[in-house]
Order: C-alpha cells, then sequence, then structure tokens
C-alpha cells in the first residue's frame, strides 16, 4: 500500500523528540492495544532507548481484552515494561504510576547513594498520530491541569505539568509518522486512523477489514454486520452491506463508497465491538 511520505517534517520532529528527550527519565511510548505491533516504530523507539521506554498499549475499551493480555505478555516476554489504559476513562491510570516508579526505582536509589534530594521522576508521552498523546497527557494531569507551570528546561523552557508530587510530565509530545514496512501493518494503521486518508485507497482497506473480520470474528459479521452468508468473496460481502445499508447512487447502482466510510467509522468508534487486529 502506498503511503505519502514527508520527509522534511520527519527530520524536524526527530530533532525534537531528541532534544525533549534530553529533560526526561522515561518515554511513555502509547500504542494501540487494537494493534499495538504494528503501530510501532523502530525509527522513534532506537531514538528514545537512549532513556527509559514504558509501552502503553491506549485504548483498550476499544480492544478484545484476551487480546490486550497476550500482547502485553509478548512484549514483557521481549524484556518491556508494559502497562495499559483507557485514556477516556483512566481505567488502568494506577498501573502506569506503577510501573513508571518501578522504572525509576533505580535512579531514586541512586540518587539516595549520593545523598542527594530524590527529584520527581520526568516523563513525556511519544507516539504516532491519532495513537491517543493528548488524551493520555490530559488523563494523567486530570484536573491538574490548571496547576500548568513554566519550568526551565536544559536548553529552552519547557511547560512542565506537575503530575503527582513524585511525577512531572514534559506537556508536548512526541509525534513520529508511522513507519510502514509491510502491506498488512499498512492496511492496520489506516484502520485505525493512523495513516491518513490521503495516503491508503478506503475500498482496499475496508476489504481488507471484512477479510479479517470474516476469518477471525465470524459472529461480528453476522451479528454487527447483518451479513447473510460468510462464504463469499469480501466484495460481495461488501455489496451485501450496502444493499442492507440501502447505500444507493441515484441510478440504482451501489454506493459502495459510502458503505466502505460507514464500516470503517463503525470500527473505530467502537460499534462492531473490541476488535484487534493484530
Ligand atoms: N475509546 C478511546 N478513545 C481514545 C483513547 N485515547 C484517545 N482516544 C481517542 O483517539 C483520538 C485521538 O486522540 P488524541 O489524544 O488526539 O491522539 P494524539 O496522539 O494526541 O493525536 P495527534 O496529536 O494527532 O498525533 C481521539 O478521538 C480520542 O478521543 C482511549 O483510551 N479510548
Ligand atoms: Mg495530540
Amino acid at each position: 500500500m502506498a503511503i505519502n511520505w514527508y520527509p522534511g517534517h520527519m527530520v524536524k520532529a526527530r530533532r525534537e523528540i531528541e532534544e525533549n528527550l534530553k529533560l526526561v527519565d522515561i518515554v511513555a511510548m502509547l500504542l494501540d492495544a487494537r494493534a499495538p505491533f504494528s503501530c510501532r516504530n523502530t525509527d522513534l523507539e532506537k531514538i528514545c532507548r537512549r532513556k527509559k521506554i514504558l509501552f502503553v498499549l491506549n485504548k483498550i475499551d476499544l480492544a478484545s481484552p484476551e487480546a490486550t493480555q497476550r500482547y502485553l505478555a509478548r512484549l514483557r516476554n521481549e524484556g518491556e515494561k508494559v502497562a495499559a489504559i483507557d485514556s477516556t476513562s483512566g481505567k488502568g491510570l494506577k498501573e502506569v504510576f506503577q510501573a513508571i516508579k518501578e522504572i525509576y526505582q533505580p535512579q531514586m536509589a541512586e540518587m539516595v547513594r549520593k545523598g542527594r534530594r530524590i527529584r520527581p521522576v520526568r516523563i513525556m508521552a511519544a507516539g504516532v498520530p491519532n495513537i491517543g498523546k493528548s488524551t493520555f497527557i490530559n488523563c494523567l494531569v486530570g484536573k491538574k491541569m490548571t496547576q500548568t507551570g513554566a519550568k526551565p528546561g536544559i536548553t529552552r523552557g519547557k511547560q512542565w505539568v506537575r503530575v503527582r508530587d513524585d511525577v512531572e510530565l514534559l506537556d508536548t509530545p512526541g509525534l513520529m509518522w508511522p513507519k510502514v514496512e509491510a502491506e498488512e501493518q499498512g492496511f492496520k494503521l489506516a484502520i485505525l486512523s493512523i495513516v491518513g486518508e490521503n495516503a491508503y485507497n478506503q475500498e482496499e482497506v475496508t476489504l481488507y477489514l471484512l477479510q479479517t473480520l470474516q476469518q477471525k470474528f465470524p459472529d461480528i459479521m453476522t451479528e454487527k454486520l447483518k451479513v447473510s452468508n460468510l462464504d463469499q468473496t469480501a466484495g460481495e460481502i461488501l455489496n451485501e452491506i450496502a444493499l442492507k445499508r440501502g447505500h444507493l447512487l441515484k441510478a440504482g447502482a451501489l454506493d459502495t463508497d459510502k458503505t466502505c466510510m460507514s464500516i470503517l467509522q463503525d470500527f473505530r468508534k467502537g460499534k462492531l465491538g473490541r476488535i484487534s487486529l493484530d
């Protein structure tokens, strides 16, 4: 799948992240819980490895709970620190703070050993577009957003938010464009709105989603999309849904563009159920 690249923006984003990284102890690397491995950006991770990374599976309310547990276990097996959260409700926030504390523990011990005052842990959020960085930041901050105050950084003034007595957050998240290395990954990133609409063919992406549902989530096909016959091609299923939804053009032909858009929207809003794609 063809993806549009913006090399100029990427260089700038990268430089900005590198600068901000100097100011923090931990990077909260956000991944979409519905397809965390597809959201990983090896370039971004490579830069952020200079500091400690906490992988945060966000949007767990939209993901299959069993799949989320599986993905967390897989990341833990790879030696990563992990947490999972629904940033819109705050479910999982306690675990995020717990994980941050654990990661910071060795640095704290070092400060104590050197007879220094223990300073609050400094963190920043990072990740690809639309992953929920801003929502996550607001979730961490809660009502305390009003307490935002300027605090000098190393190179220039940066905005810090005191989240708790022992946690400070850099208010600008590190944004990096997705790195698409395989076609299937591109489809998933399109379904999750991580790559923009102009970068993909909506029908191709919808057909991929329908195929996935057909193979892995037949119940969703019949119950949510009301497809009567699963023994059809994805294209035929698309037509059936278009008919059922009354998506017709003036001449009576099927308006499958409209159907594609509505299926993708339903998925994104969680109307098709809690579905994980990785
Ligand atoms: N259901 C659900 N939606 C979420 C969650 N976190 C974020 N969202 C939604 O995801 C969309 C993107 O969230 P943002 O916080 O704007 O994402 P971002 O990473 O800051 O996006 P950019 O700044 O564009 O890179 C918004 O519609 C949020 O409401 C979550 O945990 N659950
Ligand atoms: Mg944002």
